[in-house]
């Protein structure tokens, strides 16, 4: 399984909701490695071409007023299999059919407020690294115990 970035961002109800450390310890008790966090309230431009794909479904603008409400917390997360890894802890995109044991399975109800967003693909990653961050605040670092965690 390749090394992979993926982006993950805590939409502004997680925020909101005081659910950053719980969703943070996710990802990291999993073994993913931490590579860039930033907490922001996105512009609407932002917002607009990260959910360029949803342009012409109803819940767009809805979508759009949402995640611009508040704060999000943006990261990249890194490490095997990770893109499609992220998506599985997170769950399906809508919490009540999300299993128990997932982020939106174990944390939301709503749709509209489903409190974590995650790359669906490797070019969708990596589009959205770019769109979030600057090159600079991605920080690549060797885990001190990498060595005897990670196998061949
Ligand atoms: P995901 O976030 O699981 O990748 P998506 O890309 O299909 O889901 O949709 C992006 C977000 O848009 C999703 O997290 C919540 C919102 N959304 C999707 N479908 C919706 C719908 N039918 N009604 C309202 N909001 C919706
Ligand atoms: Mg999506």
């Amino acid at each position: 399984m390749a090394v992979e970035r993926t982006f993950i961002a805590i939409k502004p109800d997680g925020v909101q909701r005081g659910l950053v450390g719980e969703i943070l310890g996710r990802f990291e008790r999993k073994g993913f490695k931490l590579i860039g966090l930033k907490q922001l309230t996105p512009s609407r431009a932002l917002a607009e071409q990260h959910y360029g794909v949803h342009r012409e479904r109803p819940f767009f603008n809805g979508l759009v007023d949402f995640i611009t409400s508040g704060p999000v917390v943006a990261m990249v997360w890194e490490g095997d299999g990770v893109i499609a890894s992220a998506r599985q802890l997170i769950g399906a995109t809508k919490p009540l059919e999300a299993e128990p044991g997932t982020i939106r399975g174990d944390l939301a109800v709503n749709i509209g407020r489903n409190v974590i967003h995650g790359s669906d693909g490797a070019e969708t990653a990596q589009f959205e690294i770019g769109l979030w961050f600057q090159a600079a605040e991605l920080n690549d670092w060797l885990p001190s115990d990498q060595v005897w965690r990670v196998e061949a």
